[in-house]
C-alpha cells in the first residue's frame, strides 16, 4: 500500500488545513492580529487549542516571535492580515533575516476573483515584503497548504536561518478541500535550526588545524552562530583543551559563560580587553559570526595579513568583509568538534599559551577595576554602569536579558556578565530597530517557559514605540521586567548631536519627562520609579519576586548628553568624516 494514501479524507478549510499543519509541527506561540482573510486558520486555532496569541502590533508580533526563536532555536510564528497588518511585519522579518532567526510569517491576501479592483486595504504586499524574507511563498491552491507549510518550516531552519512569508490569498483560507489524512506530516528534520548539520571538508579543517597548531596566541571570535549551533560545549571543550581565549560579539554573549576565565568580553566597537587581545594575536578563530561594521569598528578591527580561519554555515559570508586563510563552510558544532578531535592532545600547546592563557583574568581584572566607577557609580542621576553592576549581582544565572535598539545593547553587551553558556543576552542586532524590548521580552518569556526570568532593558524611546505591548505581557501573563533607561532622550541621537555639532545643538532628540511608572500601574503592571541608585537591587528584585503583572522599572539616568555613551566619555571622542564613534 502507498504510505502516502490512507483513504481517509477531512474536508477543512485551507485555514484549517495551516492550523492543523502547525500543530503537528509543535508549533509555539503565535503572535498576531486578525481579519477577515485569515479567520477560519484563527477559528481553527481556537478548535485545536493552539497558543495564538494578539499582538497590539504587528512589527511586535515579528519582534516577539523573533526572540522565541532566538532562545528556542525553533521558528517563531507570526501573522498578520491583508494590507497594514502584512507591511507593519516588514522591520521584524528583517531583524530575522539579518538576525538568521527561524520564522514563519503568514499573511492574508486578497481575493484572487477581486484582486486589483481596489480591494480594501489591498497593496503589493508580496513584492513589498519579498526582499525582507529568506522565501516568501504564495499558496495558490488550497489543497497545496500541507505541502507548501513543510517548505516554509524546511527553508526557514536550513542553512542559516532565516523567516518565510507565507501568504494565504482569502478564497484559499476560506475554501474547502478534501484532504487525504496522510497529507499531514511534517518532517522532524526541519522543527529547529541545524537539525540537519554540515561536517567542514577534511583537507580544509586539517590546513585549520595545523595554522591552530602552531599558533602562540590563538582567539576565538565567537557570533551568535554559536547559538544558533548550540555549539557552547564543544567551544568550550576546544578553549580549554587548546588554551584559546573567547572573544564574542554582542549576539554571542554567552558562547561560554561570560565569567569564564578564558573569556576575553566583548569585542568591536566597544570591548573591554579583547580588542587588544586581537592586535596581539598570531591566529584568529572566527565561528558563526558575520564580521559586521560594529564588530569590526567599521571593518577596521582586524588587520590586512592577521591569520584568520573562518566557520561559518553559508559559504559565502565567508571572506566578505575579512580575509580568511582557512574557511571552513559547516555547521559551528561539528567544525568546532572536528577541530579538537583533529588537535587532539593539546598539553604541549597548552604549556605553550600558558602566559597568554594566564594573561586574560589578569587584563579583565584590571578592566574591572578601571570600569568600578561606572558599575558602583553612587552619583545621581543613576549611572548606566550602576544599572549594569546591579543587573550582573541580582540576575539568576538563567535569567535571560532582553536588549533594545538602543543603547541598552551597547551598555548590555559590554557590561552585562552571563553566568552560564547559552543565550541569556537577547538583543536585536539583525536590524536594531528600538522597540524591540518589551514585545522581545514577552517572546523570549513564553519561550524559556514561566521558570525562567526574563529581563526587558529599553530606553524609553524604544518603550515608547512599543508600550502597547504591556497589555499584551499582562495578558498573556508573562511577568517580564522592564528596565527602562529614563534619560529622557532619544540619547543615543543625542549624544552624537552632542559629540558632532558641539554643546547644545540638538534636534528633534528630546523627550518629555515622563513617569513610566505611573504608565505602568495605570495599565495594570506593577510600577517602580528609581531614582537612587541604592534602590536599585531591591527594586530589581521587586520586580524578579513579582510573577503576577509585568513589572517596570523607571530608571531615572543621566540627561547630559556628554556622559550617555557606555564606554567612552564624549568629551574625549574626536568624529572623523565617514566614521562613527558609537
Ligand atoms: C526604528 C528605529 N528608528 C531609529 C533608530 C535610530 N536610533 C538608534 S538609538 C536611538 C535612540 C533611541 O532612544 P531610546 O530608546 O530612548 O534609547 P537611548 O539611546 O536614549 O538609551 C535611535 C533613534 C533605530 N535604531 N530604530
Ligand atoms: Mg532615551
Amino acid at each position: 500500500m502507498d504510505a502516502t494514501v490512507s483513504n481517509t479524507l477531512r474536508r477543512m478549510t485551507g485555514g484549517a488545513a495551516l492550523a492543523e499543519m502547525l500543530k503537528i509541527a509543535g508549533a509555539g506561540p503565535m503572535f498576531g492580529m486578525g481579519g477577515f482573510q485569515l479567520l477560519p486558520f484563527y477559528e481553527a486555532c481556537r478548535a485545536l487549542g493552539l497558543r495564538h496569541a494578539l499582538i497590539n502590533d504587528e512589527r511586535s508580533g515579528a519582534f516577539a516571535a523573533d526572540a522565541y526563536a532566538r532562545v528556542t532555536n525553533r521558528p517563531g510564528i507570526c501573522d498578520g492580515t491583508l494590507g497594514p497588518g502584512a507591511t507593519n511585519l516588514t522591520t521584524g522579518l528583517i531583524e530575522a533575516l539579518n538576525g538568521g532567526m527561524p520564522m514563519i510569517a503568514v499573511i492574508g491576501g486578497a481575493h484572487r476573483q477581486h484582486a486589483w479592483k481596489n480591494m480594501t486595504q489591498e497593496a503589493r504586499q508580496f513584492d513589498i515584503l519579498r526582499p525582507a524574507v529568506k522565501e516568501a511563498i504564495r499558496i495558490e491552491v488550497t489543497s497545496r497548504v500541507p505541502e507548501l507549510v513543510r517548505r516554509a518550516f524546511a527553508v526557514a531552519t536550513s542553512g542559516r536561518p532565516g523567516p518565510v512569508l507565507v501568504e494565504v490569498p482569502e478564497d484559499v483560507a476560506h475554501g474547502e478541500h478534501d484532504f487525504d489524512a496522510a497529507e499531514f506530516w511534517i518532517d522532524p528534520g526541519t522543527l529547529k535550526a541545524q537539525a540537519r548539520r554540515t561536517r567542514p571538508d577534511p583537507d580544509l579543517l586539517a590546513a585549520a588545524g595545523r595554522m591552530l597548531a602552531e599558533a602562540e596566541r590563538p582567539l576565538i571570535l565567537a557570533g551568535g552562530g554559536v547559538h544558533l549551533s548550540e555549539a557552547h560545549d564543544a567551544l568550550l571543550a576546544l578553549a580549554e583543551a587548546e588554551g584559546i581565549p573567547v572573544a564574542h560579539t554582542m549576539s554571542g554573549k554567552g558562547a561560554i559563560p561570560c565569567t569564564h576565565a578564558l573569556s576575553a568580553g566583548l569585542f568591536g566597537r566597544y570591548d573591554r580587553i579583547a580588542n587588544a587581545m586581537i592586535a596581539e594575536s598570531d591566529c584568529l578563530l572566527v565561528v558563526g559570526c558575520k564580521l559586521g561594521e560594529i564588530a569590526t569598528r567599521r571593518f577596521a578591527l582586524i588587520p590586512p595579513g592577521k591569520r584568520l580561519i573562518h566557520i561559518d554555515i553559508l559559504p559565502e559570508e565567508i571572506g566578505r568583509t575579512t580575509r580568511a586563510d582557512v574557511a571552513l563552510a559547516a555547521d559551528a558544532r561539528l567544525a568546532l568538534a572536528d577541530l579538537a578531535a583533529f588537535l587532539a592532545d593539546g598539553d604541549r600547546r597548552l604549556r605553550r599559551r600558558a602566559e597568554w592563557v594566564a594573561s586574560v583574568p589578569k587584563r579583565m581584572a584590571r578592566w574591572r577595576e578601571g570600569a568600578r566607577e561606572r558599575l558602583e557609580s553612587a552619583e545621581r542621576p543613576i549611572n548606566v554602569g550602576r544599572l549594569m553592576g546591579a543587573l550582573n549581582r541580582v540576575l539568576p544565572p538563567d535569567a535571560v536579558l532582553v536588549a533594545d535598539g538602543g543603547f541598552a545593547a551597547h551598555w548590555g553587551g559590554l557590561f552585562f556578565d552571563t553566568k552560564r553558556s547559552g543565550r541569556g543576552f537577547v538583543p536585536d542586532r539583525g536590524f536594531a530597530s528600538i522597540g524591540y524590548g518589551v514585545p522581545g521580552g514577552i517572546g523570549a518569556q513564553l519561550g524559556v517557559g514561566p521558570q525562567r526570568r526574563v529581563v526587558a532593558l529599553t530606553g524609553d524611546g524604544g518603550f515608547n514605540m512599543s508600550m502597547g505591548e504591556l497589555e499584551t505581557a499582562r495578558r498573556l501573563g508573562a511577568a517580564i521586567v522592564v528596565c527602562i533607561v529614563n534619560n529622557a532622550a532619544s540619547g543615543y541621537v543625542k549624544a552624537l548631536q552632542h559629540a558632532m555639532f558641539g554643546l547644545g545643538r540638538y534636534q528633534s532628540s528630546d523627550l518629555a519627562e515622563m513617569d513610566y511608572a505611573a504608565v505602568a500601574r495605570a495599565m495594570g503592571c506593577h510600577g517602580i520609579r528609581v531614582e537612587d541608585p541604592e534602590a536599585l537591587e531591591g527594586a530589581l528584585r521587586e520586580g524578579l519576586a513579582n510573577t503576577a503583572s509585568p513589572t517596570v522599572l523607571d530608571i531615572v539616568v543621566t540627561r547630559d548628553p556628554a556622559r550617555m555613551l557606555p564606554g567612552v566619555d564624549n568629551r574625549t571622542v574626536t568624529v572623523q568624516k565617514g566614521d562613527r564613534p558609537a
